[in-house]
């Protein structure tokens, strides 16, 4: 009699106490990121973007680029950089996981990002019912949601497919946007605009499609107008580009990553004559709370074939030429 009443009690306590799909959470799947085989048109989106998922489940992120996903919680998001002396690391905040493996809608916990070769996967168990807003935060303005229920109304497989149509759109209307990019021009003076859209959630990770031919004495003007991306202009005159981020092995734990100063630092240079390393710094989307640059601009003043980088996006192949006639 005593072990049924147990039993009783401890059947009771369970229905009381775990939602009632428990016993076989869903696992769910969201892409993050995505890019166009030449890396010229990079997702800057979870895919979906909104996910409606049950207490108890879980969600696997699985990466396509360099990202990561971030649950501030309400809190502010980590700054970028963090000084050290003269010296600016990239914050280990945002490069390393943080946070644990649950979710109940409070703290900060994020799946760090990947290596160079842009693969990660990051899981999160809900344990409570919610709306949860995440981010990406190294894309300004790359967000998604989640949506914890008692019980989730669409399955896995039905989300995973309606993430892969959003990124098929997302990089198709990149494609379109990069195939009609033109550059500006009022007699010689050009503007190469850096674009992307942040409904269709897309960066164009190239300057022009074709090298722009200028006469001589043209002043090109770069603005990015885009809300997602950093850029810079960084003519090298047969120089190897600098490295963007310079991994610091340390002799335990993780590395540090230094934002290499010769790449972040603006020159003073305002012409171009096919000599010498003349660099932008860091170009931020208009409006940016840093009050950061958004344009830079140069004259060139001497016949030549110049090729420029980015130096943050060198590896995706941000490259450009300005023909000088
Ligand atoms: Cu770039």
């Amino acid at each position: 009699m005593a072990r049924l009443s147990l039993t009783y009690f401890l059947g009771a306590l369970l229905a009381a106490t775990t939602p009632r799909h428990a016993a076989s959470p869903t696992k769910w799947t969201v892409g993050v990121g995505g890019a166009t085989a030449d890396i010229s048109i990079y997702a800057n989106a979870f895919f979906p973007q909104t996910l409606e998922i049950g207490v108890g489940d879980t969600v696997t992120w699985t990466f396509e680029g360099v990202h990561n996903v971030t649950f501030l919680s309400g809190g502010a998001a980590p700054p970028f950089g963090v000084p050290e002396g003269d010296k600016t690391y990239w914050n280990p905040q945002i490069l390393f996981p943080a946070g644990g493996a649950s979710y109940d809608g409070t703290g900060y916990h994020t799946s760090g990002m990947p290596g160079p070769d842009g693969r990660l996967s990051y899981t999160l168990t809900f344990t409570k019912p919610g709306r949860y807003a995440y981010v990406c935060s190294i894309h300004s303005g790359m967000r998604g949601m989640v949506i914890v229920t008692d019980k989730a109304t669409g399955t896995a497989a039905a989300a995973l497919t309606r993430g892969r149509a959003e990124q098929a759109a997302t990089l198709a209307a990149g494609r379109a946007r990069f195939a009609g990019l033109e550059v500006e021009h009022t007699g010689t003076s050009f503007v190469v605009p850096l674009v992307g859209n942040s409904q269709q959630r897309y960066s164009v990770l190239r300057f022009t499609r074709e090298p722009l031919v200028v006469p001589i004495g043209s002043t090109v003007t770069w603005a990015i107008r885009d809300t997602f991306e950093i850029h810079t202009v960084t003519f090298t005159s047969g120089e190897k580009p600098p490295q963007f981020a310079v991994p610091e092995p340390q002799s335990s734990g993780a590395p540090k990553v230094l934002l290499n100063p010769k790449a972040l630092t603006p020159t003073s240079t305002t012409q171009y004559d096919g000599t010498g390393y003349v660099n932008s710094g860091l170009l931020f989307p208009p409006g940016n709370l840093g009050k950061f640059p958004s344009t830079f601009s140069l004259t060139f003043t001497k016949p030549g074939r110049y090729e420029y980088w980015c130096l943050v996006h060198a590896e995706a192949g941000q490259r450009g030429v300005v023909v000088v006639q």
